[in-house]
């Protein structure tokens, strides 16, 4: 790869390696990059609480963010992006493998040559009048065999802050790398350079956007957006896009997972792992509260977005949670949908694209049943209730600190990860798919994950109420060809001694009048239950025409008053009709992914049909 820039700005850029700097690679890396972006000088993030509130104030300083009220908010950040700038951005987000074959159809595929011929040009003095940040990051515990290190490079001092949260930031990450340690490759610029004089916007940010993945170099480029999983590039891009591909060659999953462990009352502990599109519930889900008649159990949080699963020496796959914070959408989070993590967000914090309250405090839609008399909104407007706006963003969010959850797990930093004893599958859907069905065996599950859909909210944007099918919650987020994917999965259930039980599960399905039919929250831990009895193999289950459920004697239903055996037989109840057309719509899915689709996806689906057929139109649960 060659570099172009002028002998004037590479001289004035060449960088001051600080003496621990020992990793040749990236030395190179750095100098090549300051090169081509120009920037006016190089930080190198040591990850200390003081370099922290520096950069924040400097940012303050600067009115990119501003300080919350240090008594309610102690420590805390709000920060408001352009208004253009506020999401992922799906159709600016390339896999660049050197094969289209290897990237599939679900991505966006350019040749890594072609894309880097486009990308130089924009990187080429893009970091100009700016700092460029060196950001060392772990993605999981410092030295665990589950880990792995990156390097972003970024123009956004928003980037260097959030990043001490969401990973594990600073020099140790530098002295573990050596001088021969290999590390993921994260180069990001808002695309906005400084001209000398001009004065700097807020957030800075460029309409055009690319969010490219290298999956054969390990490699990110990031250009024109500062916001989430645009910019925190050890998130989406690194710990899902590279690492799914990075696993699919090492014989391990990255996944768009929560952990969560059970503690029974006789001290059992019990670790699974779920996989939730969005809309969903999943951080609530991750910080789970159990109701009240169940004394003596207790549900941890080991992660609520992502899980790096390897097989371990005892044949049983052990899991951990590659990020060190939640970067979660605000809006929704209140003490009723979960207080875990409200109490999480108490200090230490920085907001993103929420309202601000007159006395320096935030606010976002159900935090509260009455909303403030006024607000500043997250576009830096007067707001009122009755304003016809929306005061946060939709896709507003909060950077936690994970050690600050309440639920957070004794071993949620255990290098070794937890071991994982069973998947669970959910998806938002209002019709046909049942609360909870277990599968019948690794390869139905795998189907199960693979087919899994969810119903459009009025969070995303285009037509609601629509199924959209989300493979495993991985369609956006896997690096390599989706077919492959499969493959892979099914090939890990097969090298493993007793695999782990696989789970669906439906919170959303509603009544003939449009109510949904099952309480959620915290008596999800019912169905929670249920499962892990039955992956201790403590409990029935009945064989339907979809896989195994739990009958109504099943169910720990102590605390949950007037939830009659009728209403929860309808709520089990499995539609022959309405199963041909989700069986078609596999079908849709699967011809997309024809030439490489794993043959047992076929067979499992013809098996689907044929025992829907020899099943009553209508099948119930025994009465
Ligand atoms: O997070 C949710 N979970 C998982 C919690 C562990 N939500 C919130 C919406 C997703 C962003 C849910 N919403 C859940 C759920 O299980 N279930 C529902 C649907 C629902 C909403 C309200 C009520 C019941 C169900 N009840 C009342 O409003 C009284
Ligand atoms: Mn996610």
């Amino acid at each position: 790869m060659t570099y172009q820039a002028s002998v004037k700005q590479v001289e004035k850029v060449e960088p001051v390696f600080p003496s621990y700097v020992k990793n040749k690679k990236l030395r190179e890396w750095v100098a090549g990059i300051a090169a081509l972006t120009q920037p006016e000088t190089i930080y190198w993030c040591d990850g200390s609480q003081e370099e922290y509130d520096r950069l924040c104030a400097e940012m303050v300083k600067a009115g990119s963010m501003v300080k919350l009220n240090e008594a309610k908010r102690p420590n805390s950040y709000l920060a408001l992006s352009d208004p253009s700038d506020v999401a992922r951005v799906e159709d600016r987000t390339f896999i660049c493998s050197v094969h289209k074959h290897d990237a599939g159809i679900t991505n966006n595929w350019v040749t890594p040559a072609e894309m880097k011929a486009t990308l130089q040009p924009l990187f080429e003095g893009s970091m100009r009048g700016r700092t460029m940040y060196v950001v060392p990051f772990s993605m999981g515990p410092l030295g665990s065999p589950i880990s792995h290190i990156g390097v972003e490079l970024s123009d956004s001092p928003y980037v260097a802050v959030n990043m001490r949260i969401m990973t594990r930031m600073g020099k140790a990450v530098l002295d573990s790398l050596g001088e021969e340690g290999e590390f993921v490759q994260c180069l990001h610029s808002v695309g906005a350079p400084l001209e000398p004089g001009q004065k700097d916007v807020p957030w800075p940010c460029n309409k055009e956007k690319y969010i490219v993945h290298f999956p054969e170099e390990n490699a990110i480029w990031s250009y024109g957006s500062g916001y989430g999983g645009n910019a925190l590039l050890g998130k989406k891009c690194f710990a899902l896009r590279i690492a799914s591909s990075m696993g699919r060659d090492e014989g391990w999953l990255a996944e768009h997972m929560l952990i969560l462990g059970v503690e029974s009352p006789e001290g059992e502990k019990t670790y699974v792992a779920a996989a939730f599109p969005s809309a969903c519930g999943k951080t609530n889900f991750a910080m789970l509260i159990p109701p009240k008649a169940f004394n003596g159990w207790k549900v941890t949080t080991v992660g609520d977005d992502i899980a790096w699963i390897k097989p371990g020496p005892d044949g049983r796959l052990y899991a951990i949670n590659p990020e060190a914070g939640f970067f979660g959408v605000a809006p929704g989070t209140s003490a009723k949908s979960n207080p875990n993590a409200l109490a999480t967000l108490n200090a230490n914090c920085i907001f993103t694209n929420v309202a601000l309250t007159p006395d320096g405090d935030v606010w976002w839609e159900d935090l509260t049943d009455t909303p403030p008399a006024e607000l500043t909104d997250w576009r830096g407007q007067a707001w009122t209730p009755d304003c016809g706006r929306v005061a946060a963003h939709p896709n507003s969010r909060f950077t936690a600190p994970a050690s600050q959850c309440p639920s957070i797990d004794p071993a949620w930093e255990d290098p070794k990860g937890v071991p994982i004893s069973a998947f669970i599958f959910g998806g938002r859907r209002s019709t046909a798919v049942p609360l909870v069905v277990q599968a019948t065996n690794w390869t139905h599950g795998v189907y199960l994950g693979a087919t899994m859909g969810s119903e459009t909210t009025a969070a995303a944007a285009g037509a609601q109420g629509q199924v959209r099918r989300d493979p495993m919650a991985m369609l956006p987020f896997c690096g390599y060809n989706m077919a492959d994917y499969f493959d892979h999965w099914l090939e890990v259930g097969h090298t493993l001694f007793n695999p782990p039980r696989i789970f669906c599960v439906n919170w959303f399905r509603k009544d003939s009048n449009g109510k949904f039919m099952w309480p959620g929250f915290g008596d999800n831990m019912r169905i929670l239950k249920w499962i892990l009895d039955r992956t201790h193999g403590k409990t029935g289950g009945v064989e339907s025409p979809l896989g195994w459920m739990p009958s109504y004697d099943d169910i720990y239903w102590e605390g949950l008053e007037g939830f009659s055996r009728e209403r929860y037989n309808e709520m089990m109840s499995v539609e022959r009709g309405a199963w041909i057309k989700e069986l078609l719509s596999h079908e849709e899915l699967f011809v997309q992914l024809y030439d490489r689709l794993p043959k047992e996806f076929v067979l499992q689906r013809e098996l689907l049909l044929a025992s829907l057929w020899r099943s009553p139109e209508r099948w119930h649960l025994p009465a």
